[in-house]
């Protein structure tokens, strides 16, 4: 199977899911979210799948929501955009038994840095970047971002991360646990399609201590999931998410006031 936005190989157990947009640095739009969900059923439903693995065409792994797509007079509800578009993309992620791998291949922002989070295992080149972008713009976090980054790095680095919204490049991502491994960029392909197989032909067990790893942390996820297009909702309709979307397409820094 392969569409245009994003490309889907399987071998040797793995079902490979590459986010295919790269002239946008694979952000999301409508389309593409919908073809994923459509890719990750399928893989799912393939009793020769045991693993996915995620990566992204060109520089980048994912920017997140296409902002071009996000100027007033086309946003429409941001909350409805998330309860549709991504929120059943990350349960499907963290609910399946099958263990989900993101070999990060360039920088990770907004919804795409969430996507990689919800993975249970992330490899990384050494030209990853991971940013928590939604304050850049006037956003709050969504697709899980509020729920599961504190789980993996604690309460007090989630919080910097979500106020500044400043980049974690490969080697800091690494030291606070972020990702498993960091390898060269020309190295990511092989290393991470290995990684996939080894755990592809794992025992039946690796879903099993997915489940039980899943109900000790992350047995709230789908309510704060519905809590995050809450508060994106109200995000969505400020002046300063406008004025955040605006900038971005003009690259020009934001002027937020805060209403
Ligand atoms: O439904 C909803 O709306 C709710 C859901 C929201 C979820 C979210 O994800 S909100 C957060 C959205 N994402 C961002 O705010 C990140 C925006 N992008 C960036 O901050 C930067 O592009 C990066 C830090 C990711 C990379 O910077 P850099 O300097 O390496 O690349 P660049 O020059 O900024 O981008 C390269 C091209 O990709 C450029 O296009 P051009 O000028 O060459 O034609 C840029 O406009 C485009 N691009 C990058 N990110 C996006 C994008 N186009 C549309 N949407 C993007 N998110």
């Amino acid at each position: 199977m392969s569409n245009e936005t994003i490309l889907y190989e399987k071998q040797n157990g793995v079902a490979k899911i590459t986010l295919n947009r790269p002239q946008a640095l694979n952000a999301f739009t409508s389309e593409m979210n919908g073809e994923l969900q459509e890719i990750l059923k399928a893989a799912d439903e393939d009793k020769k799948i045991r693993c996915f693995l995620i990566t992204g065409s060109g520089r980048a792994f994912c920017a997140g929501q296409d902002l071009k797509g996000r100027t007033p007079e086309k946003k429409g509800s941001l909350g409805e955009s998330l309860r549709a578009r991504y929120n059943p993309v990350i349960a499907r992620l963290r609910r399946t038994e099958k263990i989900v791998l993101a070999a990060v291949n360039g920088v990770a922002a907004g919804a795409g840095c969430n996507l990689a989070l919800a993975c249970d295992l992330r490899i990384a080149s050494e030209e990853a970047k991971f940013i928590q972008a939604f304050v850049r713009v006037g956003l709050a976090p969504d697709s899980g971002g509020s729920f599961i980054l504190p789980r993996l790095v604690g309460l007090s680095k989630a919080m910097e991360l979500l106020l500044l919204g400043e980049p974690v490049d490969a080697g800091e991502a690494l030291r606070i646990g972020l990702v498993a491994k960091v390898v060269s960029a020309g190295e990511l392909p092989n290393a991470a399609q290995e990684m996939a197989e080894r755990l592809a032909q794992g025992p039946r067990s690796i879903g099993l201590i997915k489940r039980a790893v899943n109900r000790a942390m992350l047995s709230d996820l789908e309510s704060q999931l519905d809590y995050e297009a809450y508060l994106q909702e109200i995000a969505g309709k400020s002046a300063d998410y406008d004025e955040g979307v605006r900038a971005f397409l003009e690259k020009r820094a934001p002027v937020f006031t805060g209403k």
